[in-house]
């Protein structure tokens, strides 16, 4: 492609303040394989639409005819880009991504108007945007388009910016070549991550095991977590960041310096459960309007609350709890929680 579009093409996207772009050729993606062999291993848990997203993963024109390549978009979320209305929530963990505004909405709308950008500077091209929700590989993009390698984790980190970032693509009928190199594997001999996975979800070969995975437990399912991974969760009240806290690039990038074995105030724990259990479904919606704790929703919420309380042992929310034990969805978690008030053995202190 010639020196004159790429100039007009980088500098459009550029005026939009991105931490990092790149873009390739879209092609059959170099990790299909590992994908496929993920899926065949159940590693996808109930996340069923993983399976259904596999013929368009492994070949995108059959979804985007006109696509020729791909741009990907890295968007750190330290500080968060997007702040939303504090909850009354300070003892609970909640994943940093999850942290402001729903990136689906406001990443998206900024890809979305970058698109329309692009769309008039080039007026017979196509530009489709997505993040998280696509069926496209989007670590894979990211690493093809030589924006950071795949750590023992399985995120895409890069050494400049760690993983803690979003990742969004913008599907082309522009024929770009790779803009950079593939990014060298800097994990070297460290298992870091490996080790600090209190579920141990992390297999080799860089792959997440989502039946474990404390993430899948508290964003994607209502289910009760087996007996083997709910002792675990210590107080993750949406998603986990434990493999990405605990990983030096991000140190070093973002110089954290919270402890991840640092105990809860109990009496604000207290506090941050009784509140998400008190309040009604409706309630609840209302004040996580925009977002992404709303993706598991006040009943979802509820039944992380009453696992914490269960693994802390905080009988003070008994009462709570006894008002859920013949809910559809929250009976079985508050059972538990309750045989756990009595049970000597209990991990959590
Ligand atoms: C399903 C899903 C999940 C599942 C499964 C995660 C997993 N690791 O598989 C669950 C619910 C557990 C999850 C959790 C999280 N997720 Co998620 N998730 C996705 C989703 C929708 C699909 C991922 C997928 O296909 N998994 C299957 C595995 C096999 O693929 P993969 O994760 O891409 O991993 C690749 C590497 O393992 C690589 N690989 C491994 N070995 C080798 C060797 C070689 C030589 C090569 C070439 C490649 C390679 O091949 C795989 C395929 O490309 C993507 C969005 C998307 N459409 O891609 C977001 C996405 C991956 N998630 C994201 C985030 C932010 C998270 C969390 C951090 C949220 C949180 N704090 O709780 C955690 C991180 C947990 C973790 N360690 O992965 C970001 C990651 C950004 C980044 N910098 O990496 C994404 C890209 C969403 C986005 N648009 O920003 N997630
Ligand atoms: S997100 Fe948490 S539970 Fe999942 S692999 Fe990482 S450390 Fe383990
Ligand atoms: S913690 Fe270590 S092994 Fe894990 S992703 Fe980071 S550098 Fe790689």
């Amino acid at each position: 492609m010639i020196s004159s579009i790429i100039t007009r093409l980088e500098e459009t996207i550029k005026r939009f303040e991105f931490t990092n772009f790149s873009y390739t050729q879209l092609k059959r993606p170099l990790s299909i394989l590992i994908y496929k062999d993920w899926l065949k291993q159940g590693l996808n848990a109930e996340m069923t639409y993983l399976e259904k997203h596999l013929a368009i993963k492994a070949k995108p024109q059959t979804q985007w005819p006109s696509a020729k390549s791909v741009i990907v978009i890295a968007q750190n979320y330290i500080p968060h880009p997007s702040s939303h209305n504090p909850l009354p929530l300070n003892e609970v963990q909640i994943a940093k991504y999850a942290q402001g505004h729903d990136y689906h909405h406001w990443f998206l709308q900024k890809l979305d108007d970058l698109c329309k950008e692009l769309k008039s500077q080039f007026p017979g091209e196509d530009f489709v945007a997505m993040t998280d929700s696509a069926p496209i590989m989007e670590r894979n993009w990211a690493y093809e388009s030589g924006l950071g390698w795949f750590g023992k984790n399985s995120c895409l980190i890069n050494k400049d910016y760690g993983s803690f970032h979003f990742l969004g693509e913008i599907v082309t009928s522009l024929e770009l070549q790779a803009r950079k190199d593939l990014h060298h594997d800097l994990c070297g001999s460290c298992t870091k991550c490996i080790d600090a996975c209190p579920t141990m979800a992390i297999e080799e070969g860089k792959k997440i095991d989502a039946n474990k995975c404390i993430s899948y437990w508290t964003i994607e399912t209502r289910k009760t977590p087996p007996k083997s991974i709910i002792n675990n969760f210590t107080n993750w009240l949406f998603g986990c960041d434990i493999c990405q806290d605990v990983c030096p690039w991000n140190i070093k990038n973002f110089k954290l310096t919270k402890n991840i074995n640092n105990k809860p105030n109990v009496n604000q724990l207290v506090d941050d459960l009784h509140w998400l259990l008190q309040e009604s479904n409706h309630q609840l919606k209302k004040k996580l309007k925009g977002s992404p704790l709303l993706r598991t929703g006040p009943v979802g919420l509820k039944k992380n609350a009453i696992i914490i309380a269960g693994n802390f042992g905080l009988t003070q929310l008994k009462k709570n709890i006894c008002q859920y034990l013949n809910h559809p969805t929250l009976g079985e978690v508050s059972h538990w929680a309750l045989a756990e008030f009595e049970n000597p053995d209990r991990i959590t202190e």
